[in-house]
């Protein structure tokens, strides 16, 4: 009943899309990391995001609808400095997106890839995610340009950290933030779940892009920009040894292990105003 609307209230099924390319984004982002900051702030200034940490732009229908995915344990003062900065990043995008923490519940290594696997499906359930960003807690992006939607093939975003002096550390490098339409995902089998503890998984996941027969997408390199939070290596996540056999396997193993075979148990779902907290029991090692 269009009547009883006020002028700020359009009805959803009436909106048109917004433009192709959004009159918000700007170009580079300063970033700085302020002290004091709370989640509270943070809130208060995303008076537009809703429980579970989603959004929709209010006064146009998104044409795209992008999930965060961030693996997590213990780093609650990285995630309200990404928190602060993506929120609006997302918002000026022009994006339909939710934010979803999957958080490894226990004191065992820790296992980004598997990590994601929870993501993608308990993501999925919610909604038709068009594109997944898969991101690193400490990763902030440094320019609006930095698109968070989907290419034709599988794109690695963080391709210029301040770290590695805004270059890729190496060619095939895929670590930090990349993007994937569930159509990709499926194709290379998800992601490996035998990854336990640091360094490789990145690397497995980058092989089994081209073993789903793809690319990999890059944006342009004054554009895919990131500042990293510095830490040191956790406790949990000591330095994998198996990693360079498991690497030299990956394309006997791809198959077996991935989306396919990922079992793990959701201990609780939390839709938290700024992200929905998802704590899951992932196992141990074989
Ligand atoms: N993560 C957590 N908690 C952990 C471990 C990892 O949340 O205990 C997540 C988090 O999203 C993080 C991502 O997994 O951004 C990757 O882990 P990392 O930041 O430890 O890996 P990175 O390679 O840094 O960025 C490692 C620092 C030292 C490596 C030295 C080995 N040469
Ligand atoms: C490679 C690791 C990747 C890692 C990258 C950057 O050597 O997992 O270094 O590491 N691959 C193997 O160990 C096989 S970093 O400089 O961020 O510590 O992402």
């Amino acid at each position: 009943n269009l009547s009883v609307l006020g002028k700020a209230q359009v009805p959803e099924d009436s909106l048109t899309y917004c433009p192709k390319k959004s009159p918000l984004v700007g170009g580079p982002i300063h970033v700085t990391f302020p002290s004091g900051l709370t989640l509270a702030e943070v809130e208060r200034k995303n008076p537009l995001v809703v429980r579970g940490g989603r959004y929709r732009p209010p006064n146009c229908e998104a044409r795209h609808r992008t999930a965060i995915i961030i693996p997590h344990r213990n780093r609650e003062h990285h995630l309200k400095f990404l928190l602060y900065y993506l929120h609006p990043f997302l918002q000026r995008q022009q994006l339909n997106y939710a934010i979803y923490i999957i958080h490894q519940a226990g004191n065992y290594t820790f296992n980004r890839a598997k990590l994601m696997n929870v993501g993608f499906r308990e993501a999925m359930r919610e909604e038709e995610w068009d594109c997944l960003f898969f991101h690193d807690v400490d990763l902030i992006p440094e320019d609006d340009r930095n698109t968070y939607t989907c290419d034709a093939h599988p794109k690695h975003a963080a391709i210029a950290m301040d770290k590695f002096g805004y270059k890729l550390p190496y060619k095939s490098y895929f670590g930090g933030v990349s993007a994937l339409t569930p159509t990709h995902y499926l194709k290379m089998n998800g992601f490996p779940n035998n990854y336990w503890g640091w360094g490789g998984e990145d690397d497995d996941i980058g092989i089994r892009v081209s073993l789903g027969g793809m690319l990999i997408a890059r944006p342009a390199s004054n554009v895919g920009r990131y500042k990293m939070i510095k830490h040191k290596l956790d406790r949990g996540n000591e330095i994998n040894p198996r990693r360079f056999n498991m690497l030299a396997k990956t394309r006997q193993t791809w198959k077996q292990d991935g989306m396919n075979t990922a079992q793990y148990e959701v201990v609780s779902r939390q839709h938290r105003p700024l992200y929905t907290n998802i704590t899951v029991h992932i196992g141990t090692e074989a």
